[in-house]
């Protein structure tokens, strides 16, 4: 049997946020098409207790998803809500920690809703007696994969399960919500948004598919509204400039893995630093490189980091920093963002002393 699993949807009306409501029905959409019956929502389906879900309520009774059963924990967000606030009889919301079996034979699937007061650990151990053979735990808060004591944990964690605690009580899988970043460590496995919340929230989001048997997980792409990258680009000046510039927004494309149809629906923030000979020729080497993108907000390019320089002697001393630093970085493994670190410096001492 497989199941769907999603997380921190955070549904607003659907006015004011369409690609939350978008996000989350082609979900749906391929969990029905993948034959799935069983949907879980790990906390922050909404994003405030707004005591408005009749269209959370109505896409569920919807002809389409009716044989999907939804099986939703409340989060940080959307803590009150209960089974009372929906009609859709296929809707069921976990308010109170409990152990389910989805099929005979089957992994119980424990459900820890979100509480504020509370570790995962404090109520593992409540339960402890009922938790035995193949389970999975289901949870919204914080994973601390470290070896520190959860039950000391400082204030701004949310509702924290710790390594220590997965060890002793040994859980199948642990599938948990809160982290709006999809991340998999061991045994946990965060989702992630299954849209994003703002720029900030990059790349192309998933769900989960979980399949009881082998409890392998699978990553499925979402088909969003939209696609966000954050970027930062170094401008050297040297002769070749220009090129330069088009040669590292080539790689950045290639980095972004987008399917052709993909490509309308990304939106860039692309910050630039550095120094060139001519911010114009700067500009349009970047619009031409990226001329098939839509920059976030149409806000285009922020140059505000580049300073204009052009003396030939310095520029050539630059040139060949340039190609130094870069063979350098790539016999030492750097990242780009160190390499690039190490450039501007370099480049910054040789022109401005
Ligand atoms: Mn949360």
């Amino acid at each position: 049997m497989k199941i769907a699993f999603t997380a921190d949807v955070h549904l607003k009306t659907e006015d004011s946020s369409p690609e939350r409501f978008n996000a989350l029905c082609d979900v749906l959409d391929q969990a029905v098409k993948e034959k799935i019956s069983s949907v879980i929502i790990a906390g922050d389906l909404f994003d405030v207790e707004s005591r408005n879900y009749a269209v959370f309520d109505n896409l569920c009774r919807d002809k389409k998803y009716l044989s999907l059963d939804f099986h939703i924990i409340p989060g940080n967000h959307d803590q009150a809500i209960s089974g009372k606030y929906f009609t859709s009889s296929n809707i069921r919301v976990y308010s109170e920690p409990e152990l389910v079996f989805f099929e005979e034979g089957g992994p119980a699937f424990f459900f820890i809703p979100y509480n504020a007061d509370s570790s995962m650990g404090e109520i593992l151990a409540k339960y402890r007696s009922s938790l035995s053979g193949r389970w999975i735990l289901v949870g919204h808060g914080d994973y601390l994969s470290g070896t520190k004591n959860p039950n000391s944990y400082e204030s701004g964690m949310y509702m924290p399960l710790g390594r220590s605690d997965i060890e002793y009580y040994n859980p199948a899988r642990v599938l948990l919500g809160h982290i709006h970043k999809k991340m998999q460590s061991g045994k946990v496995c965060y989702p992630g948004s299954p849209c994003s919340m703002d720029i900030n929230e990059t790349g192309k989001r998933s769900f989960g598919v979980l399949d009881t048997n082998d409890l392998s997980f699978t990553e499925k792409t979402v088909n969003t509204d939209y696609i966000y990258f954050v970027e930062s680009l170094l401008a050297v000046p040297a002769a070749d400039e220009f090129e330069y510039i088009r040669q590292k927004i080539t790689s950045m494309i290639v980095n972004w893995d987008l399917k052709t149809e993909e490509v309308p629906k990304a939106r860039i923030r692309l910050k630039v630093s550095g120094y060139c000979s001519n911010l114009k020729l700067l500009q349009s080497a970047i619009s031409q490189s990226l001329a098939d993108y839509k920059f976030y907000n149409d806000e285009g390019p922020d140059l505000g980091g580049v300073s204009v320089f052009d003396e030939a002697e310095r520029v050539s001393i630059v040139d060949r920093i340039r190609k130094r630093v870069d063979s350098e970085a790539l016999k030492a493994g750097l990242s780009k963002e160190k390499k690039d670190m190490i450039l501007e410096k370099a480049i910054g001492f040789v022109i401005n002393g």
